[in-house]
């Protein structure tokens, strides 16, 4: 037995020891009130439902969105644009800006720091960036969605007030106290979770979620992950506080109270939407998600679907009722506080799933274990997996406010609640969906795609392709098209797209267009050969505060570098390219058309994707796949203990599923112990495994490793 997994295990117990839990802090406010008199839902409905054949947008969101295109982003366009040397006569667009949607993929943390690092690249408050041209894209957006790793970024810029990239990870020695990825998510203080601090922490998170449960509200493991994003991606956490209950650690924060963010009201956010999936109630499989279950979207004011078999929105604001037909299950009672942004972007990031379908089968592959660690940690790991499999466990619980509603389309219209997971479950890791509805109108889409899709953790068009063919098919009537792309993975390898900057969709054959224009925004090897640090692996929970440096530096070098074809030099004219990407479809507005300049001409050459003249891999000389790890120092013990142990699992997985086991055990038996208040008793065959792993046993009749080691007894 590792000793390190074992702490892990053991820490359950020691939080758990402690029965009475001090009132004197808001982590509590992590609980959602239950007993809210509902609105009058006689004069009004919770529910917005509208047909596929006429989608409409929730009015709140239509006023932001157009007052914002009609104030703030004219002038970021103005300011941006560079019009003699593009060559356009800007003012004779008339105000007739393409609408900007900017779209980040899931991938853990370095999906969020690729996307901020990315995004400092084309913002017009960062000097280098606006002296290359790129720096302005940003400010011109209407629309951002994020998924996964990709919401916690998005999240995390709405909530601390849309800073600068840099401001935001790293603090700004006044309100903002960075990210503190050196801090990690499992053990903040150290591999020793033992230590007093880390038993602060787990104290401290566990607090909330039973908080949560004392209102009757089913928890889940996706409830302490979405604590721990909060200490990372939610302002209220410095090195200073982590470790004691003086703040709520974001507890209290509401997805749907965005609008009263500065930023929100001064109009300098796009509109912010995170994207994630479900397990159908009728899908038994806990493989692969297909396309069809409902893709989910959480506005600032509604939680839904414009998948045409759904076509209707909740109120945010009492996202937590249980609707039946509209109606409270409660009667006039409602539930608000349950769309706490630590668990909105826990959701979207609920991957839990994946992971022990992962785990499992790499753990399985592995037949000859020689040393007796490996055995007992697999021994762990697996009672782990059959625990948490059979119980929704690994999923986030939503209460179903659309039971009973479209009830001929929708495939969960009979579930009580809804099992949330990983916005990428269906394969599609960029959060294109929303971006695509018709009723929004976006025209471009910037794409900041860092998928992990190749064994060194590079896109290579999968989640496109998905998407592609889910508008495609299921969408067609609801969505717009995605434009022309290389056809399968390896069209996306060989012909390069995937290692550089790349339009698509520069030529539509219709008015309006057919399609949006995408501009690919690739995480690919730096340009002039070095090494790459950027394709890091998605499970990696730690980053030495180098290694950040290191990769925001790489990604931003490159955002604002474009290429050079044959060559490792950043080409002078990339930001004047981008411009004229962003603003092509301005062009086709006036009337007549307004021809594009020979500028642009000459940059579509270079950066668009014409299917009849497919570029090359070649063009990108030197490029170096392979990641090399810049601080090999600053790796964990546990990270350490697994690679001399030869364990070819993902970087960090162990460290995730450790900690999963922790908290799953303590879940479950506080689940069991509220819904049915009867007592637990040991297994005797059980006894001795827990014997000989050395596990505490306290004076109490249960230890709290995990449920499997009890056994419901019928209340004496
Ligand atoms: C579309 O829906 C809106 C809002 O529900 C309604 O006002 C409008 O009449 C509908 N239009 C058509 C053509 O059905
Ligand atoms: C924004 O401008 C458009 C076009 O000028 C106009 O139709 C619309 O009413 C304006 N919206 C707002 C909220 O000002
Ligand atoms: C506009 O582009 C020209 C030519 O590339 C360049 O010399 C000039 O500095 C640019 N102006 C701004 C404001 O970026
Ligand atoms: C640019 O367009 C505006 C508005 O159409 C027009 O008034 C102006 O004369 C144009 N400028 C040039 C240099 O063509
Ligand atoms: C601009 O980006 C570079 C590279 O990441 C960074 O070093 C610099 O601090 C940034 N400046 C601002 C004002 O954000
Ligand atoms: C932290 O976030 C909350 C909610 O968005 C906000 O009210 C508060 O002002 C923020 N604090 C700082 C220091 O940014
Ligand atoms: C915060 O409260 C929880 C629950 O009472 C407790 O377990 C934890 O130790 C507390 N943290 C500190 C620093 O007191
Ligand atoms: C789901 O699995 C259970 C047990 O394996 C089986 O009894 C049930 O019929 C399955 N349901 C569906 C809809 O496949
Ligand atoms: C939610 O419902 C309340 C009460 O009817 C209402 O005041 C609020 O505007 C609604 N919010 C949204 C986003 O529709
Ligand atoms: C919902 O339940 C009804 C009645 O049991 C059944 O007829 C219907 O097929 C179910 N719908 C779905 C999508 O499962
Ligand atoms: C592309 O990525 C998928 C996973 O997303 C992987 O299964 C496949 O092998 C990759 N193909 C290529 C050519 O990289
Ligand atoms: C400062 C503050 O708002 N403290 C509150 C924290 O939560 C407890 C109850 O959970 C309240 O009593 C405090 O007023």
């Amino acid at each position: 037995m590792p000793p390190t997994l074992l702490w892990l295990l053991l820490a359950f117990n020691a939080v758990f020891a402690q029965e009475t839990l001090p009132s004197q802090d808001n982590v509590t406010d992590y609980a959602p009130a239950t007993n809210v008199e509902c609105p009058d839902l006689s004069t009004s409905s919770l529910l917005r439902e509208w047909s596929p054949q006429n989608q409409t947008l929730h009015p709140a969101e239509t006023a932001y969105v157009d007052s914002r295109f009609n104030t703030t982003i004219q002038s970021a366009w103005n300011e941006w644009l560079n019009s003699s040397a593009l060559g356009y006569n800007v003012s004779a667009f008339q105000g007739m800006f393409p609408k900007v949607g900017i779209a980040a993929p899931g991938g853990g943390l370095r999906a969020a720091q690729y996307a901020l690092a990315c995004m400092s690249g084309i913002d017009a408050r960062n000097a280098s960036s606006k002296a290359a041209g790129t720096g302005g894209l940003l400010q011109t957006a209407s629309y951002m969605t994020g998924l996964s790793g990709g919401s916690w970024v998005l999240g995390s810029l709405v909530f601390n007030n849309w800073p600068t990239a840099p401001d935001l990870v790293y603090g700004n020695g006044g309100n903002l106290s960075g990210w503190k990825l050196d801090l990690p998510f499992v053990s903040p203080d150290g591999d020793d979770v033992f230590s007093e601090n880390n038993q602060y922490f787990y104290g401290s998170i566990l607090w909330s979620v039973i908080s949560k449960a004392n209102q009757g509200i089913d928890t889940s493991i996706t409830d302490p992950w979405a604590r721990m994003i909060s200490y990372h991606f939610l302002n209220q956490t410095s090195r200073d506080n982590f470790f004691t209950n003086s703040t709520a650690h974001g507890a209290g924060q509401l997805w749907s109270e965005i609008p009263n963010i500065p930023a929100w009201q001064e109009k300098t956010m796009p509109f912010p939407i995170v994207v994630a999936d479900v397990r159908p109630a009728n899908d038994n499989s806990t493989g692969q998600l297909g396309l069809s279950p409902t893709v989910y979207e959480i506005t600032p004011f509604e939680f839904g679907s414009f998948d045409p078999q759904l076509s209707t929105g909740m109120n945010l604001t009492y996202v937590g009722t249980h609707l039946n037909n509209g109606k409270s299950e409660n009667g006039s009672s409602c539930v608000t506080g349950f769309d706490q942004a630590g668990f909105v972007m826990g959701s979207s990031a609920s991957l839990f799933n994946q992971i022990f379908d992962f785990a499992n089968n790499e753990l399985q592959s592995f037949g000859g274990y020689d040393s007796q660690d490996s055995n007992s940690l697999v021994y762990v790991l697996q009672r782990q997996l059959r625990s948490v499999r059979t119980r929704d466990d690994d999923v986030a619980n939503w209460p179903n406010p659309f039971q009973g509603i479209k009830s001929s389309t929708y495939e969960d219209t009979n579930s009580t609640w809804l099992s949330l997971i990983d916005g990428s479950s269906n394969l599609e890791n960029v959060p294109y969906g929303p971006l695509f509805v018709k009723a929004r109108n976006v025209e471009v889409i910037v794409t900041l795609e860092n998928s992990a899709d190749d064994p060194n953790n590079w896109p290579n068009g999968t989640g496109p392709l998905n998407t592609a063919l889910r508008l495609s098919t299921l969408l067609r009537a609801t969505h717009q098209q995605f434009p022309p792309i290389p056809q399968t993975p390896d069209d996306w390898v060989s012909t390069g797209v995937r290692q550089r900057a790349t339009f698509f969709g520069c030529d539509p054959t219709q008015s309006p267009p057919e399609y949006p224009m995408v501009i690919l925004l690739p995480n690919a090897p730096p340009i002039n050969g070095d090494n790459p640090v950027t394709n890091s692996a998605t499970f990696t929970l730690t980053y030495p505060l180098l290694f950040t440096q290191l990769l925001m530096d790489q990604v931003h070098s490159n955002t604002i570098s474009g290429f050079t074809p044959n060559a490792n030099t950043p080409d002078p004219n990339f930001g004047l390219c981008l411009q004229c990407a962003a603003v092509d479809r301005a062009r086709l507005k006036t009337n007549p058309v307004t021809p594009r300049s020979s500028m642009c001409t000459q940059c579509f050459k270079q950066y668009c994707y014409d299917p009849n003249n497919p570029p090359s891999e070649s063009e990108l000389p030197n490029r170096k796949l392979i990641f090399v790890d810049p601080t090999p120092l600053g790796l964990s013990k546990l990270t350490g203990f697994l690679s001399t142990n030869k364990f070819k699992l993902v970087g960090g997985l162990i460290g995730l599923v450790a900690f999963i086991a922790i908290f799953c055990g303590g879940l479950i038996w506080w689940k069991r112990r509220q819904d049915r208040r009867l007592e637990y008793e040991e297994v005797n065959e059980y006894h001795d495994d827990a014997d000989t792993m050395g596990l505490w046993r306290g004076q109490k009749q249960y230890s709290d490793l995990h449920a499997e080691q009890y056994e419901l007894q019928p209340g004496r």
